[in-house]
C-alpha cells in the first residue's frame, strides 16, 4: 500500500510538496497537468517537467487525477475519434514517464456536486456539504455561481468557469444520452483504450459519480456496487478498473462499501478514503476520517482493502478546513495530513494483527 495526497501543481495548489513531503508516510502525490482541458493531447515534455519537480522534492507520481474525459466522448459525437485518438496519446506519453494510474470519471456536465463549500460542524470546523432540496430548488447556472463564489478564489476541479459560459449547449448534447446510451459511449471509449494500456501496463480507474445518484435530470451510470460490476464486466481486463471512493460511494447510504470491496477484488487499484456525516436521508456533510466522527466504519473499509490483498494506491480524501487555514475548499494540508496518519496508522495495526 503506498499512501499518497492530491497535489494540484505549483501556481494552482496552496499546499506545497515540502509540506506533503513531511507527513509521514506519504510517499507520492496523485496530480495532473492543471492547465490542460479535456479533449487535449498531453505532451511528454510537460509530463516530464512535472515528474521531475515532484521527484526533486522527494516524492513520486503515484498517478494522475484525472486526465479528463470531453464532452464528445461521453455523449458519443460524431467526432469523438479524434478526442480518443489524444487521449490515446496522452497514454502513451504518461506510460513513457513510466507512470501507470490514472483516474477519470464519466459524469455528465458536473463533475461532484455539493450545495456547500464551508458548511459549520459543531467544533468550528468547515466542511462541504450536500442538501437535496436545495438541489432540487435550484437553477444549474446559479450552482455554477455558488461554487465559484466559496471556493477561497481556488478553482474548483470539475468547476472550470469556462464550463459555465456553455452550459446551455452542454445540456443540449446531453439531451438524448439516456443512462444506456452514457454506458455504451464509455464501453466504446475503453476498448479503444485496451492496447495502449495493456502495452504500457496502465490502470484505468474510474471515479464513481459523487453524488451517486442523478442530479439536474443527467443520466449517472457509477453509482453502486450492480453498475460497477457490470462495467467490469463489460471490459474484462485488469486495465478496467474501479477508483474506489467511500465518500462519493457512501452518499447513498445502501451502498454497502466493504461489500463492494470484495466484489471488486483485483480490481482496485486506487482508494480515496474519507468519512462523511448523514443528517437525514437529504442530507450529508463531509467529516473527519475517523469513525466517531462520521457515519463510515473506516475500520472495516480498511479491513477489506486488506484483506483482499490490495497493493495499490491510497489518499485520504476531502479534509475539513481547520486551524484557520486557507486553501481549496476539501483540499487543505492539515485535515488531509491527519487522514493520512490516521490511515496508516488503521493500515499498520490491520497488518500486524493479520500476520501474528
Ligand atoms: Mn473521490
Amino acid at each position: 500500500m503506498e499512501m499518497t495526497l492530491r497535489w494540484f501543481g505549483t501556481g494552482y495548489d496552496s499546499v506545497t510538496l515540502q509540506q506533503i513531503r513531511q507527513i509521514p508516510g506519504v510517499t507520492g502525490v496523485i496530480t495532473t497537468l492543471y492547465n490542460t482541458k479535456p479533449g487535449e493531447e498531453w505532451s511528454r515534455e510537460d509530463i516530464h517537467k512535472l515528474k521531475a519537480e515532484v521527484e526533486a522534492a522527494g516524492l513520486k507520481i503515484s498517478g494522475i487525477e484525472s486526465v479528463n474525459v470531453c464532452d464528445a466522448i461521453k455523449v458519443g459525437s460524431p467526432d469523438r475519434d479524434k478526442y480518443i485518438d489524444n487521449y490515446i496519446k496522452t497514454l502513451e506519453h504518461l506510460g513513457q514517464e513510466d507512470i501507470h494510474l490514472v483516474v477519470y470519471n464519466f459524469m455528465p456536465i458536473f463533475d461532484w456536486t455539493r450545495t456547500e463549500l464551508a458548511r459549520v460542524r459543531p467544533d468550528g470546523s468547515t466542511v462541504l456539504a450536500y442538501n437535496q432540496d436545495t438541489v432540487d430548488n435550484i437553477d444549474p447556472n446559479n450552482m455554477f455561481d455558488s461554487i465559484n463564489d466559496n471556493s477561497n478564489g481556488f478553482v474548483m476541479p470539475g468547476w472550470e468557469p469556462e464550463r459555465l459560459a456553455k452550459l446551455q449547449e452542454l445540456f443540449e448534447m446531453y439531451k438524448d444520452v439516456t443512462e444506456e446510451k452514457l454506458f455504451d459511449n464509455l464501453v466504446y471509449f475503453l476498448k479503444k483504450l485496451g492496447p495502449v494500456c495493456k502495452k504500457y501496463g496502465i490502470k484505468m480507474a474510474i471515479h464513481p459519480d459523487d453524488p451517486a445518484w442523478s442530479v439536474f435530470g443527467l443520466p449517472r451510470i457509477i453509482t453502486g456496487k450492480e453498475k460497477i460490476l457490470k462495467l467490469l464486466k463489460a471490459v474484462d481486463e485488469p486495465y478496467n478498473c474501479l477508483n474506489l471512493c467511500t465518500g462519493s460511494l457512501g452518499t447513498n447510504p445502501n451502498n454497502d462499501i466493504v461489500d463492494i470491496i470484495y466484489a471488486c477484488k483485483g480490481r482496485i487499484p486506487f482508494a480515496h478514503i474519507r468519512n462523511l456525516k448523514y443528517n437525514t436521508p437529504r442530507d450529508f456533510e463531509e467529516a473527519a476520517h475517523l469513525s466517531s466522527d462520521g457515519s463510515m466504519d473506516m475500520f472495516k473499509i480498511v479491513q477489506a482493502l486488506y484483506k483482499t490483498g490490495f497493493d495499490g494506491v491510497i489518499r485520504p480524501d476531502h479534509g475539513r478546513m481547520i486551524w484557520g487555514e486557507v486553501a481549496m475548499p476539501g483540499y487543505g494540508l492539515y485535515d488531509r495530513a491527519l487522514g493520512a496518519c490516521y490511515l496508516n496508522g488503521l493500515w499498520e495495526a490491520i497488518s500486524k494483527e493479520e500476520k501474528r
